[in-house]
């Protein structure tokens, strides 16, 4: 580990601890000589997962410095703690690569803890992705892709399709999966015109994977900056604003196998879509505007098929700690898009009214 941190434009480390958490990058903090808290934090990039390092390492860097240059414009005070440091290696790259493995170092940023749960929380967590694409609004070119088609519905349908040719052909074990592969189909075929729809929307640079727990926090429970930018390129503002929901207003987290705990919080999705429409709505065409309450039934959707692709393919993408449990988290999203379907009007009605339409 110290020969890696050594290709980096750092002095004096004197300690490295591995930080769990996170199924995609191993991330890991770095202490300088006489410094109490980390200084840096160092990360193992998933070239499994990210195949162009060279790319996302491009979008991030890019987009921080963008951020940067708006929050010295806007006159922030605390700038180093509201977007994210590379830290250059010593030939100036942004990454460091053996040729087997990718690392990145950034610089760490003193935080809290994450406030408890309230509903002012995810308020809070919709106004800090509103902002996060309100500074992007005006990025200058377009992000490639670090994951091909990575919230493209209509080919994850395609993916898990031949995971299960796949399987059958290799004679995995199936058993438990029950209708779940025709009702996803199903739902998918039900809704396609709509997804359809969502090219009618500009394309914006997005964070592509919105949650609370890549959100940093001060001591007085607001939130610092986005954090986990790997995902970060230009998409529809539909992914930001489904998928935040997809784990916040479920009402139990996606590894629970009872699934009569699943169920859709309309109070979190209210605070939540408050929070962000005061930041982006007056940014948003009329396109996202009408499209916005779909991204809350695609998220739902395609989790369950992405997790169900992965358990039939064998768990070769997510972290498993059992051979089914790839199937629990398609069961469990699953029940999460029937409580979405079954709360439908209201969440329509809701979101036309603060868009006003
Ligand atoms: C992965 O590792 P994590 O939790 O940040 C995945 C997301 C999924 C999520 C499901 C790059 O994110 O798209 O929604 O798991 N990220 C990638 O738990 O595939
Ligand atoms: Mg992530």
């Amino acid at each position: 580990m110290i020969n890696i941190v050594k290709q980096f434009k750092v002095k004096n480390i004197v300690k490295i601890k591995p930080l769990h958490g996170g199924l995609i990058n191993d991330t890991y903090l770095v202490w300088t000589k006489g410094a109490d808290v980390p200084q840096f934090v160092l990360q193992r990039i998933n070239n499994y997962v990210f195949k162009d390092v060279a790319r996302l390492q491009n979008n991030f860097s890019k987009v921080t410095r963008h951020l940067r240059k708006k929050l010295v414009a806007q006159g922030e005070t605390d700038i180093d703690r509201k977007v994210l440091t590379l830290v250059p290696t010593l030939d100036g790259k942004t990454y460091y690569t053996d040729g087997k493995t990718y690392w990145r170092m950034m610089v760490y940023i003193p935080h809290a803890e994450q406030p408890e749960m309230s509903l002012d929380l995810y308020h809070k967590g919709g106004a800090a992705i509103g902002r996060f694409e309100r500074m992007l609004a005006d990025f200058p070119t377009k992000l490639k892709p670090t994951i091909p088609h990575f919230h493209d519905i209509k080919f994850r349908i395609k993916e898990m399709d031949k995971a299960l040719t796949d399987a059958i052909l290799s004679n995995r074990d199936l058993t438990g999966m029950g209708d779940l592969f025709e009702d996803l189909l199903m739902c998918y075929d039900y809704f396609k015109p709509f997804f359809e729809r969502f090219k009618e929307m500009p394309l914006r640079v997005c964070h592509f994977d919105t949650k609370l727990s890549n959100m940093l926090f001060d001591n007085e429970g607001e939130v610092l900056c986005l954090i986990d930018l790997d995902t970060v390129m230009s998409g529809y503002i539909t992914s930001d604003y489904g998928d935040f929901l997809r784990t916040a207003a479920n009402t139990t987290h996606e590894n629970d196998r009872a699934y009569s705990h699943v169920g859709f919080d309309i109070d979190v999705f209210k605070a939540f879509t408050e929070g962000y429409l005061q930041e982006m709505k007056d940014t948003l065409t009329p396109a996202e505007k009408e499209l916005l309450p779909y991204s809350v039934l695609l998220f739902p959707l395609m989790q369950s098929v992405r997790f169900l692709t992965d358990f039939m393919n064998g768990n070769v993408y997510y972290h498993v700690d059992y051979q089914k449990q790839n199937l629990i988290r398609a069961k469990n999203q699953y029940a999460l898009l029937e409580s979405v379907a079954s709360n439908w009007e209201e969440i329509c009605n809701f979101i036309y009214r603060e868009v006003a339409i």
